[in-house]
């Protein structure tokens, strides 16, 4: 499998999955301001139509999108699919529940901005105030839970690094104690240190 990622964005998610299931892959990196390849210059909309990263390039050339999607992918690929938990069980509605609240709640709300320097600060205070809101109720569910759904989860590793963003754009999570416990707890995993590395995010 190939891996198209651009270093801390939302692909990091889909690296640390590859990297908690133990499967085979190549990182490529992507730049995602000219939408080129790292490697070599190659136009990444070749690859990706939509010129986003996470894609995920199977061995016999086809290619696949959307994150949440890639995430419960290669969580099941994992027989005791510790990550997700068993088909119809409660983790696994649980595990997705917060996979399209990370996606749906927090990703969307901090793209484009993250993206797009230029955002209006008008737009900006209204995304602050929404994530503000949403990391409060992370916040008050982690006040009695060491992971978003029980054990650590594929939605713990898009949790974590959505919620990283905060630091790129200075956002504090200072009113949010439990919620920086999670994310302490999240960055201390082998395979999260493991992929931020591989990323360039974190250096000896
Ligand atoms: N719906 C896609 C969205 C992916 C996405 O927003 N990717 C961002 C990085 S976090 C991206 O590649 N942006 C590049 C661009 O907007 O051109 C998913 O959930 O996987």
């Amino acid at each position: 499998m190939k891996l198209y990622f651009a270093p801390g964005a939302c692909s990091l998610a889909v690296h640390i999955a590859l990297r908690e299931t133990g499967a085979t892959f190549e990182a490529h990196q992507v730049d995602l301001a000219t939408h080129t390849l790292a490697d070599g210059g190659g136009n990444y909309f070749e690859i990706s139509p939509r010129g986003y990263v996470p894609l995920l390039e199977f061995d016999d050339g086809s290619r696949q999108t959307e994150g949440t999607a890639l995430l419960q992918y290669l969580a099941d690929l994992d027989p005791s699919q510790a990550l997700i938990g068993a088909p119809a069980g409660r983790r696994r509605l649980a595990v997705t529940q917060w996979l399209t609240f990370v996606s749906t709640e927090l990703h969307k709300t901090f793209s484009p901005w993250l993206w797009h320097k230029e955002t209006a600060d008008s737009t900006k205070r209204d995304a602050k105030l929404k994530l503000a809101a949403r990391f409060a109720d992370m916040d008050r569910h982690l006040a009695t839970r060491e992971f978003l759904a029980g054990d650590y989860s594929v939605a713990d590793a898009y949790g974590f690094t959505i919620v990283n963003w905060s630091n790129f754009l200075g956002i504090p999570l200072s009113d949010f104690p439990n919620l920086r416990a999670w994310m302490a707890r999240v960055s201390e995993r082998p395979a999260v240190q493991q992929a931020l590395r591989a990323e360039g995010l974190l250096k000896d």
